[in-house]
């Protein structure tokens, strides 16, 4: 090997391990969550050998063969005191695949495994895979429920229809992966699926999102509940609408269910996205809410408006104005660490803890639905406030 290239290849490497090992700091805090200042994924932190080729014969001028565009929609789960996601991982030619990251303290340090998932097909192959909800259900299994996107063959002269189903993989190790065969449901297509992780009435608990089409949910829509026997032939006969759609809102013209819930004491903590469209495009956004213990798709809580929205450079990527989560872990503390990608680019985290949260959700005013209600409701604040405000002797 020449000593130039020799060199070439020892900066690449430098430089990868320079960002890899960049120490995180938090940002800005609302009291509700902490926002960490650096992206913690990013398409630079894709393996250097996933990129290039080293081989000075077949690669003289060390270009890179290929390429990754972007690292987001991360599934995520706390595996032997280890912070792992699950990552989107999408390559130059905008096939997705999912690849394992790991870091000590779920802030910074993140790398990847050495190699990508090799997830099974079933008989249809896969066209595109992304979004796994990576959750570790009571039977012993970790799951990952994901979205499979292949082309409508219905549609054979239009080359972007497409359908989207839920596809289910297993594990015991995060490193070898069963696959099974695709959900079954009865409303068109799937995408957001999660499995719920406890049992209900002795079945699987999955959360969906029924839709008519590929991007528009048409006529369906609204965070789904239903109930299986099996995993391993999953059906779905009956979805429920446990979280809707709403004019006006947030979530006027789509959702779905971001990771699974998180259970504590007063219910199930549930994050999610919505989607609202603009002049700009959509716009998309992350709101939580509450479902009993009991009853996981009875809505006990609705704090109304967004949790987290894009901000500052989060706005700006392949798809811009989009936030979009679906991992989250709580830590032997509580500590809440939520993962969430920017404009389908990169991966941020920000943290809380599962008391924050709780206050949060059930002190955040719902969503009255109209101007006037929302008013009403900053004028009562406003109201308590002066007094105290009188008292401190701090002024308007
Ligand atoms: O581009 C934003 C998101 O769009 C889809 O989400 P949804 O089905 O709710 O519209 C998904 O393709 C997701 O991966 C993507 O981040």
């Amino acid at each position: 090997m020449s000593s130039e290239f020799k060199q070439g290849v020892q900066q690449l490497f430098a430089r990868h391990e320079a960002l890899s090992t960049r120490t995180n700091e938090p940002g800005e805090s609302n009291g509700v969550y902490q926002r960490w200042l650096n992206p913690i994924l990013t398409a630079d932190h894709a393996p250097v050998y996933w990129r290039y080729d080293l081989n000075e014969v077949t690669n003289p001028r060390l270009q890179e063969r290929l390429g990754v565009n972007a690292a987001f929609n991360s599934g995520a789960i706390y595996l032997n005191g280890k912070f792992l996601l699950v990552v989107r991982v999408e390559g130059h030619d905008r096939k997705s695949f999912f690849a394992v990251a790991e870091s000590p303290n779920g802030v910074d340090n993140f790398k990847f495994w050495p190699k990508p998932i090799t997830l099974p097909e079933t008989d249809r192959p896969d066209t595109n895979v992304y979004d796994m909800r990576v959750v570790q259900h009571e039977d012993g299994y970790i799951y990952g429920l994901f979205c499979t996107e292949r082309k409508d063959e219905n549609q054979p002269n239009d080359t972007s229809a497409a359908e989207a189903q839920c596809g289910i993989a297993r594990t015991r190790d995060m490193l070898t992966w069963e696959r099974l065969p695709d959900l079954v449901t009865y409303s068109g297509q799937q995408r957001n699926v999660v499995l719920h992780p406890e049992f209900v009435d002795g079945k699987y608990a999955l959360y969906t999102r029924p839709q008519d089409g590929f991007i528009s949910v048409g006529s369906g829509g609204g965070i789904g509940w239903g109930l299986c026997d099996s995993m391993e032939a999953a059906e779905v006969k009956e979805e429920v609408i446990v979280d809707g759609k709403v004019y006006h809102t947030i979530k006027e013209i789509k959702n779905g269910q971001g990771p699974a819930p998180i259970k504590t004491e007063k219910g199930w903590l549930h994050l999610a996205h919505g989607v609202r469209n603009t002049a700009a495009g959509l716009r998309y956004v992350l709101y939580m809410f509450m479902t009993e213990l009991e009853r996981p798709w009875v809505v006990s809580h609705r704090p109304g408006g967004h949790f987290i929205a894009p901000k500052g450079r989060e706005r700006i990527g392949d798809v811009s104005n989009v936030v979009f989560t679906n991992g989250w872990i709580v830590d032997e503390s509580n500590k809440v660490y939520i993962y969430y990608a920017s404009s389908d680019t990169r991966m941020h985290v920000a943290t809380s803890s599962v008391d924050q949260l709780l206050d949060y959700v059930m002190n955040t005013p719902e969503d009255g639905l109209r101007s006037a209600s929302s008013v009403e409701v900053r004028n009562q604040l406003i109201d308590g406030n002066l007094k105290i405000m009188e008292d401190l002797g701090l002024s308007q």
